[in-house]
């Protein structure tokens, strides 16, 4: 069977078999856009909001790059950068071939190519999903981390940045330097005020760097956005349920749901798509959608992932269908963190519900594994900032703190059964310590976990109701497990 290409799809029977294609000249197509971290995320979300908006202005073509891996490098190539997208759900498969990626930079091996790449001229925005940990950051204050290895490699070695900060610092550096303006800066991760905290970052670096590239940083602008669509890692079984679809081999193509959204704080000094005629909503404050996606999507997402994981729930389809779990979640959602909100109650109550039957999805094959991922970079804005607001007004937090329990007895790093969880963090050796420690004492082990400030701050872990809240449910997970434990609590 011939790989997708430029040549096998315009021979191939895609358009009898249904597969959407993108309707528009690709070699008429040039780069506006360079986006750090071409993941599954960007390819089933922005990549193809930017597919339907090149058929009306061929300048905002996307050169992606991805700066750990050269994996999807090495997948798409041969492939021209065409991919599939196969959105999914119990009424079957829609495929979809995208075509906005033109090329993807390695930036280990191509890095002098990625820098001066987005600091030519035509480049004028700067995307971004690196996700949390990308953006070397503090997650309890979203400051810059200085002592990350990271930027210290930066810092010492600012032509050659590992660092999604540190490549565009670099990136703008070359701009100063060659008279251009600033490129926009757009985060589209999964973080509070994500152009703010991105903008933070950026400019701390740069100025850790000097003052002239200080105030040329000083004046890029950086927007922020609520993206948001349910992406699960591709498996081999996704390649094949494709491959049947399309008659062509695709080495990497994305799964997706047919739900999406795209928010954008409208702050593009030099130019943007027409995102708005692509069905993304143009704001002048994202900050009420980030809160509630955050608070109600992800929030409940993480809590799902933790006790779903050791209820030995492999997929969040699985875990939304057990009716304690269930009952948890829109526990979760309408009492705990709808009524810190600022959206009407309507607008909460059917993102809500949609998010409910989002969850159900039983096409998507999402790990409860691969949401639990990251959990340091992931509480603070999906559980912590509505614990906080919620103690400040002495409410209630039993199903939030449950949460951040099921996370505490997930990096112990034993299952329920006694074995193995693979924790995948970047504090992943430490919080092992920590838990090691404790030896399956609560007490001990939710104060050692709380007392790392990156995660909890230094307010949480001295609020008594809060602690006193995450111990009883930790005793409770160790001593009866999971499922009982939620069981217990939605009773
Ligand atoms: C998930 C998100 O992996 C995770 O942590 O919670 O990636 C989630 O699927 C997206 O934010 C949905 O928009």
């Amino acid at each position: 069977m011939s790989r997708l290409n430029t040549a096998s799809l315009a021979s191939a029977s895609v358009h009898q078999r249904g597969v959407s294609v993108a309707n528009y000249d690709r070699a008429t197509i040039s780069p506006g856009i360079v986006h750090l971290g071409i993941g599954a995320f960007h390819r089933a979300h922005m990549a193809a909001y930017v597919d339907d908006l090149l058929a009306l202005n061929p300048t905002w073509g996307i050169i992606g790059a991805s700066l750990r891996r050269p994996d999807t490098r090495d997948a798409l190539a041969p492939q021209d950068f065409l991919y599939t997208l196969a959105i999914r759900d119990a009424s079957g498969t829609h495929c979809r071939v995208i075509s906005s990626i033109l090329d993807v930079l390695d930036a280990n091996t191509q890095r002098r190519q990625l820098i001066e790449t987005m600091a030519s001229s035509a480049i004028r925005i700067v995307s971004l999903t690196v996700t949390e940990k990308g953006y070397c950051h503090d997650p309890a204050t979203g400051e810059l981390d200085q002592n990350h290895p990271d930027i210290v490699h930066d810092l010492a070695h600012p032509e050659a940045p590992v660092s999604a900060p540190g490549l565009i610092v670099q990136a703008l550096e070359l701009r100063r330097k060659n008279g251009l303006a600033p490129f926009t800066v757009m985060s589209c991760d999964n973080l509070p005020s994500n152009g703010k905290t991105a903008g933070r970052i950026v400019r701390r670096l740069a100025e850790l760097r000097s003052p002239e590239l200080a105030a040329y940083v000083a004046t890029a602008a950086f927007p922020s956005t609520m993206i948001d669509r349910i992406v699960p890692a591709t498996t081999d079984a996704d390649r094949e349920i494709v491959k049947d679809i399309i008659d062509l081999e695709d080495a990497w193509p994305i799964m997706t749901e047919p739900f999406t959204q795209w928010v954008i704080e409208d702050h593009f000094p030099l130019g943007r798509p027409p995102f708005e005629t692509v069905g993304a909503e143009l704001v002048t404050d994202v900050e009420p959608f980030e809160l509630m996606k955050l608070r109600m999507l992800n929030g409940s997402h993480s809590t799902m992932a933790y006790l779903g994981y050791l209820a030995g729930y492999q997929y969040v389809s699985e875990a939304i269908a057990d009716p304690a779990i269930h009952k948890l979640v829109n526990g979760l959602m309408t009492e705990e963190a709808m009524p810190t909100l600022p959206m009407s109650r309507a607008t909460l109550e059917a993102y809500r519900d949609q998010l409910l039957a989002r969850f159900a999805n039983p096409a998507l094959k999402h790990r409860t594994w691969q949401i639990a991922m990251d959990g340091s970079q992931k509480l603070p804005q999906r559980l912590l900032g509505t614990i906080r607001d919620r103690l400040a007004k002495g409410q209630g937090i039993q199903r939030l703190a449950l949460g951040v329990a099921a996370w505490m007895r997930y990096v112990t790093g034993i299952d329920e059964q006694g074995n193995a969880i693979d924790v995948k963090d970047p504090h992943a050796a430490r919080l092992r310590a920590i838990a090691d420690a404790a030896a399956r004492d609560p007490e001990k082990l939710a104060a050692g976990l709380l007392a790392v400030t990156e995660i909890f701050g230094t307010d949480l872990a001295g609020n008594s109701a809060f602690r006193t809240a995450v111990t009883k449910h930790l005793k409770s997970l160790l001593e009866s497990g999971s499922a009982a434990t939620v069981a217990a609590l939605v009773a």
